[in-house]
């Protein structure tokens, strides 16, 4: 359901198909974002976790077509909901297994968890518990990377929910204005939180990029190819100097608002099943891997054979982690504060 581009475009043909390696990739990518947060639904519901996960399961698409057109130099920041984009923008999957769990072998040595999975030397600019700070911390880094000239990117996932916080406008705002090489992805779920977005979000969330013209695609969120397109595209357009792009991405998160969210909704519910169940008909991999199939750009056994590496990268992660040693709360302090600046010479 792409309702088009708003402005000329600069990048890929419409209806370009990903190359025979790059759809592996996306696909694997996705594969590999399921399987751990699988696991991690599991682990959580087996009370082995020590904190809250809020999982993405069902929204792969979005971080995968999204990612696959950044490299390590380029940033990203990420949500609550932050493990897919983590591994899509190329993080160690035993790192962030151990730092979900804990553990000082984790990306942050167990101190931050899910909330807070970051590697800066990925680019990862980090989860974040704070709804729509990513924003501004991803037009920084557009506008640090401007400064570079050297032709980095910067992505911002973001959730419909966000979409209704000021410093949406605010970036917007300055990315229009100073043609910042950053890229909104508002992963719009239909949800914040427990209230469906209709209730709390006025107007289509796209207008609010097409007032500061910034230019717009919206598209399926759960067909990674659609994504891909519209990402390529953005990316492309940072990268030239042409400024910010919006991407809005529909989408569905099939699992609770976060694991064990019916302990506080206690019997009551805030969606229905059949809602659920008509989302899972559209599941991204299942899509993509009939497309695969279909087009004969892979044979249904080279994907299981990706899908058979792919567990055995998540069971190694979680073997990790739960063999890692816990985190040390004695490094609070020492990790959560810069080293104090060298006292200048009188
Ligand atoms: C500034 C701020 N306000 C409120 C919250 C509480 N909160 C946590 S997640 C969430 C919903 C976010 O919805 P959305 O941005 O659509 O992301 P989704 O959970 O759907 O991925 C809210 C309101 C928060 N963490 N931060």
């Amino acid at each position: 359901m792409t309702t088009g581009l708003d402005v000329t475009s600069t990048g890929s043909r419409p209806g370009a198909e990903p190359p025979p390696a790059e759809a592996l990739r996306l696909y694997e990518s996705m594969v590999l974002i399921r399987r751990v947060e699988e696991r991690l639904r599991d682990d959580s519901a087996a009370g082995k976790l020590p904190g809250a996960v809020h999982l993405y399961i069902g929204e792969e698409a979005v971080a995968a077509g999204v990612c696959a057109h950044l490299g390590d130099r380029d940033y990203a920041t990420s949500t609550h909901r932050g493990h897919g984009h983590f591994l899509a923008k190329g993080g160690d999957v035993r790192a962030m297994m151990a730092e979900i769990w804990g553990k000082r072998e984790g990306i942050c040595r167990g101190m931050g968890g899910s909330m807070h999975v970051a590697d800066i030397s990925k680019g990862i600019l980090g989860a974040n518990g704070i709804v729509g700070a990513g924003l501004s911390i991803a037009t920084g880094a557009a506008f640090g990377a401007k400064l570079d000239g050297d032709g980095k990117a910067s992505v911002c996932f973001f959730g419909d929910g966000a979409s209704n916080q000021g410093v949406l406008m605010e970036t917007l705002n300055l990315s229009a204005l100073w043609q910042l090489p950053v890229i909104f992805v508002c992963e719009n779920n239909g949800f914040s939180e427990f209230t469906p977005s209709a209730e709390v979000t006025a107007g289509h969330i796209a207008d609010r990029a097409r007032a500061f013209a910034v230019p717009i695609a919206e598209v399926d969120g759960n067909d990674v190819t659609e994504v891909w397109r519209a990402a390529g595209e953005a990316v492309r357009r940072a990268r030239e100097g042409g400024g910010p792009s919006f991407i809005e991405a529909r989408t569905y998160r099939i699992q609770g608002h976060f694991e064990a969210e019916k302990f506080v909704l206690g019997t009551g519910s805030y969606r229905q099943e059949d809602e659920i169940e008509t989302w899972r008909q559209r599941d991204p991999i299942a899509r993509f891997r009939l497309r695969l199939v279909s087009s004969g750009t892979a044979s249904a056994a080279d994907l299981d054979r990706i899908d058979a590496a792919v567990l055995d990268r998540v069971a190694d992660a979680v073997a990790y982690a739960e063999a890692g040693e816990p985190a040390d709360p004695g490094l609070a302090e020492t990790l959560m504060f810069a080293p104090a600046a060298p006292a200048e010479e009188a």
